[in-house]
């Protein structure tokens, strides 16, 4: 099993068996609440009717078409539809199937664009401390993720790291993003110092951080990493795979900071979860150096045999129609002020060292058991399963990032439940 404890799980298995709205039904016959959107994918809620019919039509019409050499309209249809929801400028859209074939496809393309340029030698990738980028030998490398690196070899070379932004001594409770810490993004320029800009291709953050415990940008820190980018002609690549398509109540987190990188990678939430689907959206100007200055007839040699696979193209349409008909994002809009009250309302809970939150996202940080990081975190999401509700926990810290279509009543049900499972943590 993927990130799981298998011994364990194999002893005390948790198990699902179907889902509807805000809810897993588990072996047992039990309601479940779904605080994490599966795994911060079912942005629409589980079997959205839109979503679901619209794949059984496609499935019985064309179950499986090339996109090598050719095409299908709806392919078309539906990057012209993201090219008119990502920011203005990021026009063009290369399919994946999951979020860490995003990644690697967006560092390669940034790679490939220097060199159409004549600058071969931008080859330096650079991420950061605490990012996650997926499990590719790409996304481990610009990751900052000590376990899922340290058994893996040398990874990809040429890699650096920023600083992470976590300062819990500085912005501990904040609400939204932190007031400290926008001269992290300083730390740019250290790098740019150590290696000269000449040698980076790209620059790879989450905008906001969530597999690793929910870290937010401090006030103004992407606006910075944007302007030192551009001072020394390095793309900016932001890793949207959680944030796209309306976690924070905008299409993209770029959107809802009013800061616009050179490549979005996306995945999750463009299909709801329902079949699986990565989509990277990159700049004219990279998209026209490719097309024009391709020395080769294919001017990108890459691409997966399910690249557009019709099933997810026509999962993707129904999600982006259900996000628009059902005014999703403006929802998250509208509930986040009452999802950072009643999350806040837990500080003073025992054990609880942090709380963060910003859209539709939220995390309690818990004080480690001494000498047992991840113990107590563990224990929050065994008892949340037993008492009906799904959360994710990393190390710690408990994430919680729900279906745009949870109600007030819901997020009052499940905040009180999170205080009770809070009081009988050892
Ligand atoms: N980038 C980011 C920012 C992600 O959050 C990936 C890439 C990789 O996506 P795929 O589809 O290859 O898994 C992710 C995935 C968690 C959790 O517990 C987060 C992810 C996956 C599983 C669990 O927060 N994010």
């Amino acid at each position: 099993m993927p990130f799981t404890p298998n011994r364990d799980f194999a002893a005390d298995p948790r198990l699902i068996v179907a889902a509807d709205g805000m809810y897993y039904t588990s072996d047992d016959g039990r309601q479940i609440l779904d605080a994490t959107a599966g795994l911060w994918c079912v942005n629409a809620g589980h079997n959205d009717p839109l979503i679901v019919e619209a794949v059984q039509r496609q499935v019985a019409t064309l179950d499986y078409a090339p996109h090598f050499n050719f095409g299908t309209p709806q392919a078309f249809e539906l990057s012209a539809r993201l090219a008119g929801m990502f920011p203005e400028g990021l026009d063009h859209v290369f399919y994946t199937n999951s979020g860490s074939e995003s990644v690697d496809t967006a560092l390669k393309i940034a790679l490939h664009y220097h060199r159409m340029r004549g600058n071969g030698a931008r080859t330096r990738l650079i991420g950061r401390e605490r990012g996650y980028h997926g499990t590719g030998f790409g996304g481990i490398s610009v990751g900052g993720i000590v376990n899922n690196r340290r058994h893996f070899g040398t990874l990809l070379n040429g890699v650096d790291h920023l600083r992470h932004t976590h300062d819990p001594a500085r912005n501990a409770f904040s609400r939204g993003c932190p007031e400290h810490g926008v001269e992290l993004a300083e730390d740019l320029e250290r790098l740019c110092a150590l290696h000269d800009p000449s040698t980076i291709a790209a620059v790879i953050v989450e905008p906001m951080a969530g597999s690793t415990g929910v870290l937010l940008p401090p006030k103004g820190y992407l606006a910075r990493l944007r302007e030192i980018c551009d001072r020394h002609g390095i793309l900016l690549i932001f890793d949207e795979v959680i944030t796209g398509y309306g976690r924070l109540g905008k299409m993209t987190a770029a959107e809802y900071f009013g800061v616009t990188p050179d490549i979005i990678a996306t995945a999750k939430g463009l299909t709801n979860g329902v079949v699986p689907m990565g989509a990277v959206a990159v700049s004219r100007e990279i998209y026209a150096s490719a097309m024009e200055r391709a020395d080769t007839p294919i001017e990108l040699f890459h691409g997966y045999t399910y690249s557009a696979h019709p099933l997810a193209v026509a999962a993707a349409l129904a999600t982006l129609e259900s996000y628009r008909a059902n005014e999703m994002f403006a929802r998250v809009e509208a509930l986040a002020p009452k999802w950072e009250n009643a999350l806040h309302e837990l500080r003073g809970r025992p054990h609880v060292a942090d709380i963060r939150n910003l859209g539709l996202v939220g995390a309690i940080e818990l004080e480690s058991r001494p000498g047992a990081p991840g113990a107590r975190g563990w224990q929050a999401m065994k008892l949340a399963w037993e008492e009906g509700l799904m959360i994710r926990v990393t190390g710690d810290i408990i994430a919680l990032s729900p279906p745009f279509i949870i109600t007030e009543a819901q997020i009052d049900g499940l905040f009180d439940r999170l205080a009770d499972i809070l009081d009988r943590l050892d």
